[in-house]
């Protein structure tokens, strides 16, 4: 009776909303399909869905930005000035104390399906090391074993997969032993999803039982970390910090002791650090400052004038690219989701998506078709009582994976790990070969284990054989 009454009011919204389509199939459905259907049917906050059709998926523009905007302030990549100097320095002490304090634990948003790649599964588990072809998630997590013995505490780290993902994910770290951080430091859990659309606004079936839908975007990630019990878990630990990047970025300098220290010292609720973008349409985030607050404007939706402005100097205006690396505190998640209504703002991005049509049967589009809303973590910037910009350089700290072939594809980032590797090396006085081009002329590989920068490796110059022309080092 009560799930007849239950049953009843899903009808009612359904009609009221104009989404009665997902039940089209339900009287052929066999019972337990049925209850799936019903199942998410009744997760779905039809209410919020209608707004969201009328604002993102049957209307046009999919972000307004603010009129005035202007270039975000910075702190360089290195100190300028005597003063600087000596702030950067306290900043790395006191971010190391946070450290050492177990204060900060690591975040990776690892939800996104590596289709550009052309890789089959969780991104994360893409081989990439030039040498010992170590994988993502095992650059990172001996990244924070490293750091953990480094300050002597154990770093947890937290890692948002999507529905899609996760039992792999699962399974990947279950099969390593967790590299070694330990089953405990290791919190793996599901961001949500959203429904798709047609361009009619009414949501799609993928299956007669199924609604189409896709992850809710790296936005997601401030809910989930809340609903999934990670914040909890934060506080039980004491950790106060996040340190947070994406998947695809084996460079990217985890537990950074400077970055840490600013963020904290300037009582920043959510921080970030950018690079001089290579180019003025860079496929990054432009940093700006709208309303006095620290804004991403994705790439797409900052108008080519804007992105073309330059300074009297020959500089860009817009000049300070966003590499998804971040600082958030674990107080504003929890002040964000507490209200329970907090919300980021819908991207709308269209797609081809497979359906099933009028008739049942199942249609792989050969144009786009539809729309899927995505939230942006960025987009959390503006809600920061504050928020610091870090300069980072190219060659130090992003080399994302990201296509199969050419900009940002693996042989440029193992170039790159290559390089880098190389250039720790020479700064710690090792004589590295070179080509004529000024590339090195040997494979290197400095394992997380034995350098976390090139700090690390001056108190290991004994271990470190001769590197003749041509040859394959790996440092662990
Ligand atoms: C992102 C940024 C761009 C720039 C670039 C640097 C956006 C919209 N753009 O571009 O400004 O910083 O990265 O590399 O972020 N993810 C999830 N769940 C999702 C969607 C994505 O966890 O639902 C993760 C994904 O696994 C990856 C990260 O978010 O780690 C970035 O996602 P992407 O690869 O789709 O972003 P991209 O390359 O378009």
């Amino acid at each position: 009776m009560a799930q007849d009454i239950h049953r009843e009011k899903i009808l009612q919204k359904l009609h009221n909303t104009g989404q009665e389509q997902v039940l089209r199939f339900l009287g052929e459905l066999p019972q337990d399909q049925k209850n799936t259907l019903l199942l998410q049917v009744s997760g779905l906050n039809l209410d919020k869905i209608q707004v969201c059709v009328e604002n993102y998926v049957k209307n046009e523009v999919s972000v307004t930005i603010s009129e005035h905007f202007e270039p975000a302030p910075s702190y360089p990549a290195s100190p300028g000035t005597p003063q600087m100097t000596q702030k950067y320095a306290r900043a790395r002490q006191f971010g190391e104390r946070l450290l050492r304090e177990g204060r900060v634990g690591g975040f990776v948003v690892a939800g996104g399906q590596g289709t550009r790649l052309g890789y089959d599964g969780p991104k994360g588990n893409y081989p990439i090391s030039p040498i010992r072809n170590k994988t993502l998630f095992a650059i990172f997590a001996e990244t924070l074993l490293a750091a953990s013995q480094k300050y002597g505490t154990a770093i947890p780290f937290y890692i948002m997969t999507s529905p899609l993902n996760y039992g792999a994910t699962v399974e990947i770290f279950a099969s390593a032993d967790y590299y070694g951080l330990g089953r405990d430091n290791v919190f793996i859990f599901q961001q949500g999803t959203l429904p798709n659309f047609g361009f009619d606004g009414k949501i799609l079936l993928s299956a007669k039982d199924q609604i189409a839908s896709s992850p809710d975007g790296h936005g997601g990630s401030l809910k989930a970390l809340y609903a999934a019990g990670a914040v909890a878990d934060m506080k039980r630990r004491g950790v106060e910090y996040l340190s947070y990047w994406q998947v695809d970025n084996p460079l990217v300098k985890l537990m950074d002791p400077l970055f840490i220290g600013l963020h904290a010292m300037d009582e920043a609720e959510m921080s970030s650090k950018a690079l001089l973008k290579a180019g003025p349409l860079e496929k990054v985030g432009n940093f700006c400052l709208a309303n006095g607050k620290v804004t991403v404007i994705e790439y797409s939706d900052l108008p080519d004038e804007q992105a073309l402005r330059k300074n009297p100097d020959g500089s860009l205006v817009f000049e300070l690219g966003s590499i998804g690396i971040h600082i958030i505190n674990r107080s504003f998640i929890e002040k964000l989701s507490a209200g329970g209504d907090f919300a980021l703002p819908f991207h709308r991005a269209v797609k081809k998506i497979p359906y099933i049509d009028e008739t049942g049967t199942l249609v792989q589009p050969d144009k786009p078709n539809g729309v899927k809303l995505e939230t942006f973590v960025f987009d959390a910037l503006p809600m920061a009582g504050r928020s610091v910009i870090l300069q980072t350089l190219r060659e130090e700290e992003f080399a994302p994976v990201k296509n199969a072939a050419g900009t940002d594809s693996p042989d440029v980032t193992r170039r790159m790990m290559v390089e880098r590797a190389a250039a720790w090396l020479e700064a710690a006085g090792v004589k590295v070969p070179r080509t004529p081009d000024g590339a090195p002329d040997c494979v290197l590989e400095i394992a997380p284990g034995f350098a976390l920068g090139p700090e690390d490796i001056k108190t290991k110059r004994d271990r470190i054989p001769p590197i003749a022309p041509g040859c394959q080092i790996c440092l662990e």
